[in-house]
């Protein structure tokens, strides 16, 4: 049985949005940031980078977003979804994680979240917060005229790094982005996915 730890995030959607694309069964325990369930002795045990997602499988443990959503589909197989096959094909979902990860994620809206939401704990930085989205800004123009006419990142179908992309671009709208014309088309097209809906749901509950 796999367990997955948190809620109410963007990072926490990821795997429960990756399960559910999978079909399997996986107990969720809702764990959510700064409400000190993160900080109990237990889940410090468990994690002591004491953050959210994480995901046990059996006595196999695992931290960070990207590696769960990848063992999780490396290790149960769906028609829903678009598994590499070639090294060629890894490196290229790789690419495209790598670059929303590290340039969408963690540069921009996790930023933004500390110097634009959570002032109270990291400060404010006006200065910061601009520069943030005038950056996101660049890589969404780079996303969208790549997205044209594409339903999803890799040709060969729906597959990880959308569930990223898509998260971020969640989290963008909810920082009052206007998106570009193809990646709003995308986003609306991948939102009606039955997983992601079931996803979101689970995920912002209460
Ligand atoms: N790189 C990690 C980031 C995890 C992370 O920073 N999670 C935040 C919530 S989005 C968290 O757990 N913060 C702990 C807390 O504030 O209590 C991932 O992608 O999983």
């Amino acid at each position: 049985m796999i367990k997955i730890w948190g809620s109410k995030t963007p990072r926490s959607l990821r795997p429960i949005w990756m399960a559910e694309e999978l079909e399997i069964e996986y107990e969720l325990l809702p764990i959510s940031p700064r409400s000190g369930e993160t900080l109990t002795k237990e889940y410090t045990n468990l994690n002591p980078k004491q953050k959210i997602p994480f995901m046990e499988h059996e006595d196999f443990k695992l931290s960070e977003s990207l590696a769960i959503c990848k063992y999780l589909q490396n290790t149960f197989s769906s028609n829903n979804l678009f598994i590499p096959q070639t090294a060629q094909e890894l490196a290229e979902e790789d690419e495209w994680c790598s670059f929303i990860y590290g340039e969408l994620d963690e540069t921009c809206l996790y930023v933004m979240r500390r110097h634009y939401d959570l002032t109270d704990i990291y400060g404010s930085a006006p200065n910061v917060v601009d520069a943030c989205r005038e950056y996101l800004k660049r890589q969404f123009l780079v996303i969208d005229k790549y997205l044209k006419n594409k339903k999803h990142l890799l040709d060969q179908g729906f597959g990880v790094a959308d569930i990223f992309l898509v998260s971020c671009l969640d989290w963008a709208v909810f920082y009052e982005f206007e998106l570009p014309k193809n990646i709003k088309m995308y986003k609306e097209k991948i939102s009606e996915r039955k997983a992601y809906k079931k996803a979101m749901e689970i995920n912002y509950q209460n």
